[in-house]
């Protein structure tokens, strides 16, 4: 009976699609010294606890062992006997051992955990401990990836602590089920069947986000629909709060602004308005008795034609302080997002955010936190960060990226955006001297912040594999390790994910992990090179479109960004033109400045260049600009080479589909490629150099195109 349900176990594990396992593969230990070594430290696990959330990290124990090593062990309540795992929060550890673990239990926060090997009473153990049971449940995913990665737990010293508090995904997601810039399917939320169906995978949802640490989910698009704040939709969202906490992940929602008009029958939204602060009071306290632990709300307010505080003649500080009274007595927290610009503002668009943020810099109230995107415009493929970090001393903000890649080939492109996030995070701001970097912003270390925060907005549908391409949940996985750690090197990064997701093949890792690496890189060579930004098509932004100007706000036309004419190309953000570089502290605004000094991989973001400019390595601009787009598409057609040699490493399932997407990648790089230097070459006048392969069909075909039904448009 035990062996048929053994053997039941076994082939519906590996039956089941490998994709939709993410980096919870656990795949069996190849290395026959390493399964020995990890059986003769683990022979047993003690378990001390019994919530829900220990239940899950023992059930978590026993899939990783039966998978990766074959068999289950013992698992038993006492500590009787050699070489057990105990796994259990502090509160339930003996003295003895929490006098053994006191040096490293003074190191960690709540979330944090400690994963030690302690010889006790002449016996070895591993402790997989925290302070509280999801600390615990952290721990022992943690424990897993060593496991996963083949790495020794022989002398186990680990004491590891999140460095941020909000640790966030933003779901674009739709009441109809559509989500807003989502390329892997419908949302996972079916509000439809809740409360009553819990699909199993939400329950999937909350392990893989445990898995990396992150403890929030908006549910909800910032393109806000008010009806999600009213009863009938709360019951729905308690269901899935309940689903969410065992596993440390709390649920916040978007508030739209309106909603005192449009759900609660009151005249006006305005944030002065006594009726209207009631309603926000009550309507938190109505959330908060089916939730007590609400996260808060996520508020886009103000912005691409969402309501907000101006509507009433308030500014941002009104609305956010209002909010956060709202929620202030359950410990609830408002997240107001800095993306804000207006076509009636003739001011460069990059501009604006910091223009109206920056004086606002401590009058919000202690529960709210800005939440900036790392970039000025709009989660480009290259970006200079963002001049508000660093800029608000007196306020916390929080890091907003985007996985989902709306701006960089949606999910058929193999991009690794760890490598994007990295960039950003070690940015330095300057704004209080060297070192000011913007991770050190976002952590609440370089002003001693005590919120502190860091979103993403999810690339997460229901398509089978979670994220539409294999190789994009890897932005989900990264985005969570770097929400926990944002110093970690994203090389790390592809690393521990290539071996829990793929395989520990050396050969493979090599290979694979240098590809990714480089992709980032290449996205930015065939799409947007050398500080290009914006000149997708518009609306859906897939594929180039570079010639668009007819759109009525002018900040959504390309054209404003790239501003190529007979003399050159680039927007001139100097002190000679719309003098952006100001808004940074003073030493990254004369780097920027400055030709000799800005990098070039910024230069058009800054300046307005001729066509004959010389680059560094001698070549004019033009054909600098030309090689780029060329040097994208060699990339792609390199990670194409390396795919197609790792066949004998990953199932034929995974194998395919992304020799599939690398085949769209290569073609749409070609397309961005031909079509973004036939459309500039009208401007430069001047032939294509050595190097770059002939166009493949001509501007007009180009410019023809059109894309009614690209998806996450709305
Ligand atoms: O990136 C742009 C997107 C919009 C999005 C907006 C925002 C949710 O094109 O779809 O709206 O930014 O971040 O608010």
């Amino acid at each position: 009976m035990r062996f048929v349900f053994l053997f039941f176990l076994i082939s519906f594990s590996t039956l089941a699609q490998k994709d939709y396992k993410l980096w919870l593969q656990y795949n069996k230990v190849a290395n026959s010294s390493l399964v020995s070594e990890y059986k003769n430290n683990f022979k047993s696990i003690v378990v001390l606890g019994n919530s829900e959330t220990i239940k899950i990290a023992e059930k978590e124990l026993k899939t990783g062992f039966l998978d990766m090593l074959g068999n289950i062990p013992e698992i038993k309540s006492d500590i009787k006997g050699e070489c057990n795992l105990i796994v259990g929060s502090q509160s339930n550890l003996s003295s003895q051992i929490k006098t053994e673990l006191q040096s490293d239990l003074v190191k960690i926060n709540d979330e944090g955990f400690i994963i030690k090997s302690i010889s006790f009473k002449n016996k070895r153990q591993i402790i997989i401990t925290g302070k509280t049971d999801v600390a615990v449940l952290y721990g022992v995913f943690n424990f897993l990836k060593i496991v996963q990665t083949n790495k020794s737990v022989q002398n186990l010293n680990i004491a590891d602590s999140p460095k941020t508090n909000i640790r966030i995904l933003n779901h674009w997601d739709n009441l109809d089920r559509t989500v807003e810039r989502g390329y892997a399917g419908f949302s996972l939320w079916n509000w439809q069947k809740l409360p009553d169906f819990i699909d199993q995978r939400y329950i999937d949802y909350a392990r893989a986000n445990a898995s990396i640490g992150i403890n929030g989910t908006v549910l909800t698009n910032v393109n806000a629909n008010a009806l999600i704040l009213t009863p009938q939709y709360l019951e729905k969202v308690e269901a899935l709060a309940n689903v969410f906490r065992p596993y440390g992940i709390k649920v916040y929602l978007t508030a739209r602004f309106s909603a005192p008009i449009e759900i609660g029958n009151l005249k006006t939204a305005d944030p002065k308005d006594a009726q209207v602060i009631q309603w926000w009071k009550n309507k938190a306290t109505e959330i908060y008795k089916r939730i007590p632990d609400f996260g808060g709300f996520l508020v886009k307010a103000n912005s691409e034609g969402q309501p907000g505080p101006q509507n009433y003649g308030r500014n941002h500080v009104d609305g956010a302080n209002m909010l956060a009274d709202a929620v202030a007595p359950f410990s609830g927290v408002i997240m107001w997002r800095a993306f804000v610009y207006s076509e009636h503002d003739a001011n460069d668009r990059a501009k604006q955010a910091y223009a109206e943020f920056q004086p606002y810099d401590g009058k919000f109230k202690e529960n709210v936190i800005v939440q900036v995107k790392n970039g000025a415009i709009d989660f480009q493929p290259r970006e200079p960060f963002h001049p508000l970090f660093g800029a608000m001393p007196k306020t916390p903000l929080m890091m907003e990226f985007q996985i989902t890649q709306e701006y960089l080939g949606f999910s058929t492109h193999l991009v690794f955006l760890p490598k994007l996030f990295q960039e950003v995070l070690e940015s330095d701001t300057y704004q209080k001297g060297k070192g000011s970097t913007v991770a050190k912003v976002i952590d609440g270390t370089l002003y001693q912040n005590k919120l502190t925060g860091i979103a993403g907005v999810a690339n997460i549908g229901n398509d089978l594999n979670w994220t539409g391409h294999p190789f994009a949940q890897v932005n989900w996985y990264g985005f969570g390790r770097l929400a926990w750690n944002p110093y970690l090197d994203s090389e790390i990064i592809a690393d521990e994910w290539l071996r829990s997701t793929f395989s520990n093949d050396e050969n493979f890792i090599k290979t694979v992990k240098n590809i990714m690496m480089e992709s980032r890189e290449a996205v930015v060579n065939y799409m947007t090179p050398l500080g290009l930004h914006h000149i997708m098509d518009t609306g859906h932004h897939y594929g180039p479109g570079p010639w668009v100007s007819d759109l009525s706000r002018p900040e959504w036309n390309p054209t404003y960004y790239h501003k190529a004419d007979k003399n050159g190309i680039g927007f001139d953000r100097s002190k000679s033109g719309t003098n952006a570089v100001t808004q940074y502290a003073t030493e990254v605004a004369k780097l920027f400045d400055n030709l000799e000094t800005c990098p070039e991989k910024d230069f058009l973001w800054f300046h307005h260049l001729s066509w004959d400019y010389k680059l560094k390595n001698g070549q004019t601009l033009w054909n600098g600009l030309a090689l780029k787009y060329q040097e994208g598409v060699n990339q792609v057609r390199e990670m194409q080479d390396v795919w197609n040699e790792t066949e004998k490493y990953v199932d034929s399932e995974r194998f395919n589909e992304v020799k599939m997407l690398l085949e769209i990648q290569h073609k749409e790089a070609k397309w961005w490629r031909d079509a973004c230097l036939l459309y500039f070459q009208q401007f430069s006048g001047k032939e294509l150099p050595a190097g770059v392969e002939k166009p493949t069909q001509t501007l007009e075909y180009f410019k023809s195109l059109k894309f009614p039904f690209a998806p996450g448009n709305g």
